[in-house]
């Protein structure tokens, strides 16, 4: 648009208003400036401002935005730096962006703290467990002191033992056999023993045995059969 100017059409003429260049026009002719920002006789962006100038106006892009004014495109503030906590998500928007705190944090996105599972008792750890709290985390582990073991989420005296659909439960059998295996236990403090097969539920194949139980160290097979157990 150009700026509007006014034609004096002499003496005795009433003015009149006239949208013709500048340059179609005298110099001390054109002196009212039209406000292209009211009434949208401007082409900035629709995610620009539009600042009115004598003579003609500006287009600047509002925040969230980057380009000329007259084209705006949406800043990915996500892969710049930006306010959101280092324990946070980063997520875009047109024009802005939202920060969330990951799992095991609580905040506003800009301020993430650890939640500590433990003073707040939302941990999953055994009720025989020691809870430390960790940043995002926590963790569990069995009170040895008292002859729990386990992976913290699952404790037992018998070290595992009572997973066993064969002697599980049967204080006698699993104190016997634990006693057996102490001597091939990697920790006395720590080892247990972790069900890795269990014919009844994986099949019976040997091949599906080996599947699940090679390479994880010591094995232990309990068999029923007939009324004995080996
Ligand atoms: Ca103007
Ligand atoms: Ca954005
Ligand atoms: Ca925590």
């Amino acid at each position: 648009l150009d700026e509007d100017c006014v034609h004096t059409l002499g003496v005795g003429h009433s003015f009149e208003w006239n949208d013709v260049s500048c340059g179609s026009c005298h110099n001390f002719t054109c002196s009212e400036d039209l406000d292209e920002c009211v009434g949208n006789n401007h082409d900035c962006s629709k995610n620009g401002i539009c600042t009115n100038t004598h003579g003609s106006y500006k287009c600047h892009c509002t925040s969230g935005y980057s380009g000329d004014g007259r084209s705006c495109a949406d800043i990915d503030e996500c892969s710049l730096s930006n306010e959101c906590d280092s324990s946070a998500t980063c997520q875009n928007t047109d024009g802005s962006y939202t920060c969330s705190c990951m799992n095991g944090y609580t905040g506003d996105g800009k301020t993430c703290r650890d939640v500590d599972e433990c003073t707040l008792n939302s941990h999953d750890c055994d009720a025989n467990a020691k809870c430390s709290n960790t940043p995002g985390s926590f963790t569990c582990q069995c009170d040895h002191n008292s002859g729990y073991y386990g992976d913290g989420k699952t404790c037992s005296v018998h070290r595992g033992l009572d997973d066993s659909s064969i002697i599980g439960g049967d204080t006698s059998k699993m104190s016997q056999l634990n006693s057996w295996l102490n001597s091939r236990l990697q920790s006395a403090s720590k080892s247990y023993w972790k069900r890795c097969y269990r014919a009844s539920y994986n099949g019976w194949n040997s091949e599906t045995f080996h599947r699940h139980c090679d390479d994880l160290g010591p094995t232990v097979t309990i068999i029923r059969a007939h009324g004995y157990i080996f």
